[in-house]
């Protein structure tokens, strides 16, 4: 009977463990040390190598450690990107540092505006993945369809979190109802 009441309090646990590390969002500073700079060591593969190494989940942040009017983050179409034409962006965060919420799957395209920054090293791209499921194809289709919201905005209740929720309060109705049953 010892042995079977032990039982619940590891499933617990399991869970929490599961749960809290499917749930929780991550900060990445990008560039590690380095930060948001131009010209970073290793040039044009410098932003890209370090990402290769990480996972990026939606819900995920990205920090851009930069200091403000030295460099700006600014989110661009894949066109703009490839070709380093930072006039256009979908999006710009002048304010560093600056924190960008993945707030979707698919591929995101970052890089300083500043004069020659771009073409020095200063640009990111990413594939953000969705956590909650088995790999998933970056959203297809013409590059800015879908443009992230303003970062620091609200970001769209976490599907996935809501879905774990559930799934966890009925396992801990079963266990409670196994304890009570013991008891
Ligand atoms: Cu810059």
């Amino acid at each position: 009977m010892a042995k079977l009441a032990n039982v619940p309090a590891i499933l617990v646990v399991a869970a929490f463990a599961a749960i809290f590390h499917s749930i929780e969002a991550e900060d990445f500073t990008v560039g590690g040390n380095t930060g948001w700079t131009n010209n970073p060591s290793g040039g044009a593969s410098f932003y890209s190598s370090w990402a290769a190494d990480l996972t990026f989940n939606v819900n995920d942040v990205l920090v851009f450690d930069f200091a403000t009017q030295r460099h700006d983050v600014a989110i661009l179409t894949q066109a703009n990107f490839d070709s380093c034409n930072v006039n256009d962006p979908i999006d710009l965060i002048a304010t560093g540092p600056a924190r960008v919420t993945l707030n979707r799957t698919g591929e995101f395209y970052f890089a300083c505006t500043f004069s020659g920054h771009c073409n020095s090293g200063q640009k990111l791209s990413i594939n953000v993945t969705d956590s909650s499921s088995s790999p998933s194809p970056p959203v297809a289709g013409s590059p800015g369809s879908s443009p992230p919201s303003t970062p620091g905005g609200e970001s769209p209740p976490p599907s996935s979190a809501t879905s774990l929720a559930i799934a966890f309060s009925l396992l801990l109705a079963t266990i409670c109802l196994n304890l009570l049953l013991h008891f």
